[in-house]
Order: C-alpha cells, then structure tokens, then sequence
C-alpha cells in the first residue's frame, strides 16, 4: 500500500506554486480544512442534537429561512478567519453585509473569503448532502486598513484558490489554487483530510442532466426544448435518453457530475429573474475549479468567471458541467 499524503503535508509541498509564495495562503487553506472538519462533526451529529437541527427562526438578507446549521456553520468558519490572521475581511451567504474584521491583526491579512457556510440547506434536516463552497482573493485595499467593498466585488478570474467541502457519504475537501484540482477525503479514523482524488479532470461530455424539473415550464422556451426534446430523448447513435439526477444540493450535484460527467443547470425563472445561485459564493468558486478541471460554467450566455460583480449578493442564472454538456445546453438559448 503506498503511504497516504494528507492534506497538510500537500498543501506544504506545493507551496512554491501559489502566486505568492509566503506561506499566508497554506495557513489560510490548512484553517479552512479545521473549520470544515469542525462543522463535519456537527453534521455527522446532527440528528442526536437538538440545538443542532431545524430552523433558527430568522430569515437570511435573501429572505430564506436559516437552519440552525447554516448559522453553527457561518460561525466556525468566521471565528478559524478571525483567528488566523491571513484573512482581512469574509462576505458569507448569511450575513447582510460583508465583514471588515477590526483588529490590527486582522487587518494585516492579505486575503479576504467569500463563502457559503452550508449550501443545500433544505436538505440539512432529512440527512441529505450538503457542503461549504468557498472562494479566496488577495485584497485591493492597502494591508493594515479595513478590508473594503472593492475587496470583496472582484471578478472570479482574479479568484486565487477555491473549493468545496462536501459532507456526503464521506466528507470530502476538493480545492485548485489554479494548478489543477485535488480530492482529499476525511479519514474520521486519523481526523485528517487524505488525498485520494488527485488532478481531478471533469470529463469532456457526460449523461447526467441536474435541474429542478418543478420549474420548466417558468423558465425560457429554450430550456423545455433542451430537457425535454434533447436529455429526455433517445437520440440517434445513443442507447436511452441522459439520466436526470437532481439532489439539490449544488455541492453535490457538482461534485457528481465532475466525477462523472454530467451537467447542472439553474436558469432564471419568472419567480428568479436573475437566477437563484449566487454569483460570488456559489457560481464563482464551482466555476473556477470546473475550468481548472477541464469543464465550463457559464450563465448560459456568458462565462461566469469574467462577470463584474455588481452586488454582493448578486445572482445568475448558472450552468455548469462537462465542456461538451455545457455547449450543447448553451445551443438552445436564443
Ligand atoms: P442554499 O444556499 O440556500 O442552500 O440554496 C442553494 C441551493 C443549491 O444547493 C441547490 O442546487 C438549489 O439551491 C436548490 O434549489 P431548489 O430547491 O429551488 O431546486
Ligand atoms: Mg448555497
């Protein structure tokens, strides 16, 4: 058996590829992968734990209703940035407004995180997969000042590594820093992430289609046509129709097809006209490791990595997946 690589020791080896070499961005990632293994015990208790499961009773600043997990969540990811020191400012899917963090310590860091603490929260209470989607920039703003909003409004190519947290069967932590993507699974028997999905490559085309089917008929004509005349039929030279796996959870119907092919679709609707993903925690992270594995994500007009952001929580319409999936589903919009 050749010996395991855990993800610190990684992370360590492949410092000198980073942009910036100074060690901040290992400590930043070695924290993020603490946090994630904080809230993957959480997760794996939260059906024994009362103060764990169901709502919070409080609405997000996108009018959705907080679990008690997504705020546990938020918050061990929020106080491993404070305490760090790498990271000068976060903005997270369930706070109003981005976060400056005020000591002098902090202020010297030279990142800032954008992050969904726990994305697929309707599934958190029916032991479904759900994950932590997160998104690192280097910051504008001069080191030693208050992180900004200008920190936080950057475009995803300027994304300088991004990843995800998966707590599904096993718990898995799949980040790039634009190198390529890796795969490290948490061993709950050492409690160490171990890499045992290295260079992860999305394959060209796939047969996986994800889409919240419920809204077909509130969404373009262009996208009924795309499931209905093109997924859901046997086209000439294939076997059967594509198959339609839709969890619900963008991390895991993501991590799927990423491993085997296949693509994700959330367009805009009557009742979302912008889409419901958000583009800096959501869209901007999964795109950027999607092209770094060889996929595409795109609004399904544009690629998402060269939007502007205009708001902090900003959505789009999102498509993302195998290269070829990807194209082909762009084909049908006019
Ligand atoms: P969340 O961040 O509030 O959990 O919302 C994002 C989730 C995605 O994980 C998932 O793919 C989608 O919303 C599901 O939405 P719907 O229930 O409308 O299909
Ligand atoms: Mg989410």
């Amino acid at each position: 058996m050749s010996r395991v690589v855990t993800l610190h020791e990684f992370i360590m080896d492949r410092q000198a590829d980073f942009p910036y070499a100074s060690g901040e961005l290992s400590r930043l990632l070695s924290d993020i992968a603490i946090a994630a293994k904080m809230v993957s015990m959480d997760v794996r208790r939260a059906g024994l734990m009362e103060n764990i499961l169901g709502a919070e009773g409080n609405t997000n600043v996108q009018g959705e209703e907080q679990q008690k997990l997504d705020v546990i969540a938020d918050k061990q990811f929020i106080n491993m940035f404070r305490a760090g020191g790498e990271v000068c400012g976060i903005a997270s899917e369930e706070n109003d407004d981005f976060m400056a963090f005020e000591s002098e310590f902090s202020r010297k860091g030279k990142y800032v995180v954008l992050f969904d603490p726990l994305d697929g929260s309707s599934n958190i209470d029916v032991n479904v997969s759900i994950g932590t989607i997160f998104s690192v920039f280097r910051r504008k703003s001069e080191i030693g000042s208050p992180a900004t909003l200008e920190d936080m409004m950057q475009s995803g190519e300027e994304q300088i590594a991004a990843g995800y947290v998966l707590y599904g069967s096993s718990t898995m932590l799949v980040y790039t820093t634009g190198k390529g993507v890796n795969g490290f699974t948490l061993d709950p028997m050492i409690g160490e992430f171990c890499l045992s999905h290295p260079d992860m490559k999305m394959p060209e085309n796939g047969r996986i289609y994800a889409m919240n089917e419920g809204n077909i008929n509130i969404c373009e004509g262009g996208i009924k046509e795309y499931i209905e005349n093109y997924c859901q039929k046997t086209l000439p030279g294939a076997e059967r129709p594509y198959s339609g796996r839709y969890i619900g959870s963008l991390v895991a119907d993501f991590h799927r097809n990423l491993i085997k092919g296949g693509i994700y679709i959330y367009p805009d609707t009557t009742t979302d006209p912008e889409g419901k993903l958000r583009l800096l925690y959501e869209c901007n992270p999964l795109a950027f490791i999607a092209e770094q594995a060889g996929g595409l994500a795109t609004t399904g007009r544009e690629r998402v990595l060269s939007i502007q952001p205009e708001r902090l929580h900003q959505r789009i319409p999102f498509f993302i997946g195998s290269k070829q999936m990807v194209e082909e589903a762009m084909s049908f919009l006019k």
